[in-house]
């Protein structure tokens, strides 16, 4: 459909008349954002059908990615830039007296996640639907996403997220979808005449699940997926049994909030219960679209895969079991041959805290019939493997162990394909982490290198950048991410490596404008803009990151005149609600900040800002004015990483470990072109074996380690009294788990490095120029392309549809 800007304009004042009975110019931006939202749904609507359509007609393969956290953010011009009417749309509010920008800030962020893994999964949806792929979202429709941030006295603060406050014009509420899911109870397997068994459930509940769909729109190829989120509700049948509000209240709280922690899982019932619910819900409701198709089940996997991103959707793979078992009458052999056909599973982490085990009581008690389910996998799995390996091994690998259901282990074991999300990451599991299952399973591992969205991380967020590419390497980059490999061409071009800085520089300026009005701290463009956003967890050392601060911090005072290129550094990061110790890491930068910017000897040498509330919005704001990208992890403890990329992509130079995908930027923009430090996995490993890391020893030999530490309890730091001390005895008490003063010296020169190479202009530009030249590799459109070539076995739509329509 060719969108004009007149037939815009007219059908915006049409509907805005209709809506709220006014003339457009009587119209706030909040009234003209939802008229706009429900006019660009109008422009995908034929499309969005369509696609459901072609995949039910033409019998598609399609795949469904489960995940517990989608985090995709505002979806407004997004939604524009896949339609082809960005411009269109922005000329015409022009026309009518508005702004686009006015009208987007008015979208609340889609938070529905907590950081990496849910962001993942959004840019996956975005490239799925963009590379033409039969693919749609499964997870849950929170009612609260990700907290919202505020620093009161230096310290986090908490607040809830209303998104949902008003409404949400993306979504469709489908009823006529709605799932019984059943949990609780007793259940027992009552024998029928001809033999097979058939579960009786007593005192079990009902509860209903209703989807909400929000349309994926592909960029400019018509292809519209379905992101499907669930909500629960009382069914009417069950209503007489909630005697008090209580009892209700607990049902209804099932998909009240998003668990705000990250790479950390507790036992908690509730989670277990949502868990639990996503998955029932998007496996009943694929088996019931299965059915339609009138295929024989056992042919299930060449219609389905379903995915599961981390294990908080494994209950995949004993609920799959559950249907086919239960209600599809197949046997047992059947049934788990196309389970593990269909199942696929992600790993993204091997920080062990973060590997969901869940007791076994408390599954019984839930979810008697998925535990009944799991005992048997378990069982048949010890039985069949314990005649080739050794006992041991079949003991570390079981799903049942401890007293505990192992997540981890029932995805292995129940899926065809487990991979990793970096080429180290995928080693480790291999080699350490996952060692035994890849005794018994080799052919199940294989590595897919996460990617990012550069629709939305460079077109949408960075305009300046993405119209000097436009000039200078034409547009095809916007389809195919590899070409921007043509700016290599430019790496000797003055105007081209200059006009890259001055894109930079209005980037810049935008972000030192937003930190004045939101901290009123001045910061100066022609500073180094240090950047480290994610989530705030020991093993990203951002202590690392303060500790060489408050080291510059105390050359100054030493040497008033100290001659050093001005830097800001940037940090955005939440902590999750119960970690105490990231939250004293806030309280701490937010306290330096204080004292370092407010010192008159630093004369803005230094400047530390701690932007509040970090989110993707803000990330799109942070990103395209990033000179230096801090990737600092302990070598091995990032799985991947994705802000690396997005910052690569935005012309950043990455300073980090040779950890997650840090490993595979190096190698696509020469070690000449990233300054890396830091121990190396090896080294870690090796001081892990022999157990001698000496944190104290460490300190004693260096003075400056010495200095740096102590003012986090001599009151050099203001008011961090128990904060400063927390912080000293996990590096000197606890000797220091994730190595930071190990790495110390070597972080410090890398930054040495770092402000040498910025001081050479020049090669600072052509740096960064390397830097987005080499990002294409890093699309999220060649992952999924992997994921859909490797493990999923899907094809590309439109292909046909060109020829068809
Ligand atoms: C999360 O965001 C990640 C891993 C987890 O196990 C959980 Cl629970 C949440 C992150 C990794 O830390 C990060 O390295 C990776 O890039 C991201 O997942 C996407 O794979």
């Amino acid at each position: 459909m060719k969108i004009t800007k007149k037939v815009f304009k007219e059908e915006m004042i049409q509907r805005l008349k209709e809506k709220y009975a006014m003339d457009i110019s009587d119209a706030t931006p909040q009234e003209l954002f939802h008229v706009l939202g429900s006019v660009v749904k109008t422009y995908y609507a034929d499309d969005w059908v369509q696609t459901w359509k072609d995949y039910l007609t033409e019998e598609t393969k399609q795949v469904y990615y489960f995940s517990i956290e989608f985090l995709p953010g505002k979806m407004l011009k997004s939604n524009l830039l896949n339609l082809g009417i960005l411009d269109t749309v922005r000329d015409g509010l022009t026309e009518l007296g508005f702004s686009l920008d006015d009208i987007v800030d008015q979208e609340k962020d889609m938070a529905l996640g907590n950081g990496g893994l849910g962001r993942l999964a959004s840019c996956f949806m975005d490239s799925i639907a963009s590379c033409g792929l039969p693919g749609n979202g499964n997870g849950i429709r929170y009612d609260y996403g990700l907290f919202k941030q505020r620093f009161v006295d230096g310290y986090q603060v908490e607040l809830p997220d209303e998104w949902l406050n008003n409404g949400n014009v993306w979504e469709v509420r489908k009823e006529s979808k709605a799932i019984d899911v059943r949990f609780g109870g007793d259940v027992y397997m009552m024998p029928l005449a001809d033999g097979r068994l058939k579960p009786v459930y007593e005192n079990s509940r009902l509860i209903k699940a209703v989807p909400y769909d929000t349309a994926m729109v592909g960029y400019q190829n018509d292809v519209v997926n379905t992101l499907r989120l669930w909500s629960v509700e009382i069914p009417a049948s069950e209503e007489s049994k909630y005697r008090s509000l209580e009892d209700r209240r607990e049902l209804e709280d099932l998909t009240a909030v998003l668990y705000p922690d990250d790479s950390n899982e507790r036992g908690r019932r509730i989670r277990l219960l949502q868990e639990y619910f996503f998955v029932s819900a998007g496996v009943q409701s694929i088996v019931r679209y299965f059915k339609k198709l009138n295929k024989p089940l056992t042919t299930m996997s060449q219609s389905i895969a379903i995915h599961i991103n981390d294990t908080h959707p494994a209950l995949c793979v004993p609920e799959m079991m559950r249907i086919l078992l239960d209600e599809c009458d197949l046997s047992w052999e059947q049934a788990w041959e196309i389970t593990v056909k269909v199942m696929s599973y992600t790993n993204h982490t091997i920080m062990s805290e973060a590997l969901e085990k869940w007791p076994i009581e408390l599954m019984q008690d839930l979810l008697p019939r998925m535990y009944q389910i799991i005992e048997e996998i378990d069982r048949r799995f010890v039985n069949q493997y314990r005649k080739y390996y050794e006992a041991d091994l079949i003991e570390r690998t079981r799903i049942i162990r401890n007293g505990q259901v192992h997540m981890a282990n029932l995805a292995i074991i129940g899926s065809h394909s487990t991979n990793g999300v970096a080429k180290l990451h995928t080693d480790l599991l291999k080699n350490v982490v996952l060692h035994d299952f890849y005794v018994i399973f080799p052919g199940r591992f294989n590595n897919k290198t996460n990617g990012i969205a550069e629709r939305r991380w460079l077109q949408l967020s960075n305009e300046p950048l993405a119209k000097l590419l436009d000039k200078t390497i034409k547009t095809s980059w916007r389809q195919k991410p590899n070409d921007l490999h043509l700016l290599q061409n430019f790496v000797e071009d003055d105007a081209v490596l200059s006009a890259i800085e001055e894109a930079k520089y209005k980037n810049k300026v935008a972000l030192a404008q937003y930190i004045k009005e939101t901290t009123d701290i001045v910061v100066s463009p022609n500073a180094i803009f240090d950047v480290q956003i994610k989530r705030l967890h020991a093993y990203k050392r951002q202590l690392l990151n303060l500790l060489h601060i408050l080291k510059l911090y105390f050359d100054i005072k030493a040497k008033p005149d100290l001659q050093m290129e001005p830097r800001v550094f940037i940090f955005g990061a939440k902590a999750a609600p119960s970690y105490s110790y990231a939250k004293a890491i806030i309280k701490t930068i937010n306290e330096t900040a204080q004292l370092i910017n407010n010192d008159p000897d630093v004369k803005d040498r230094l400047k530390i800002v701690f932007l509040e509330n970090y989110n993707v919005t803000l990330a799109e704001r942070i990103i395209p004015a990033a000179d230096v990208s801090e990737q600092i992890s302990l070598a091995s403890k990032e799985a991947s990483g994705t802000s690396n990329m997005k910052l690569m992509l935005n012309g950043a130079v990455t300073l980090a470990t040779l950890d997650g995908a840090n490993i595979e930027i190096r190698d696509a923009v020469g070690k000449e072109n990233i300054v890396i430090f830091g121990l190396t996995e090896e080294e870690v490993y090796a001081y892990y074996h022999a157990q001698n890391y000496n944190a104290l020893g460490i300190y004693e030999d260096s003075p400056t380690i010495q200095k740096v530490l102590n003012a986090f309890i001599d009151g050099t730091i203001p008011n961090i009294q128990f904060e400063g001390q927390e912080i000293f005895d996990s590096l000197i008490k606890y000797n220091d788990e994730f190595f930071v003063l190990r790495d110390f010296d070597s972080y410090c020169l890398a930054q040495k490095r770092i402000e040498e190479l910025y001081q050479d202009k020049r090669r600072w530009q052509q740096i960064s120029l390397i830097n987005i030249a080499n990002a294409g590799k890093f699309s999220a459109d060649h992952t999924v392309e992997r994921y859909a070539e490797d493990i999923w076995q899907i094809e590309p739509v439109f292909a046909h549809k060109e020829l068809t329509r």
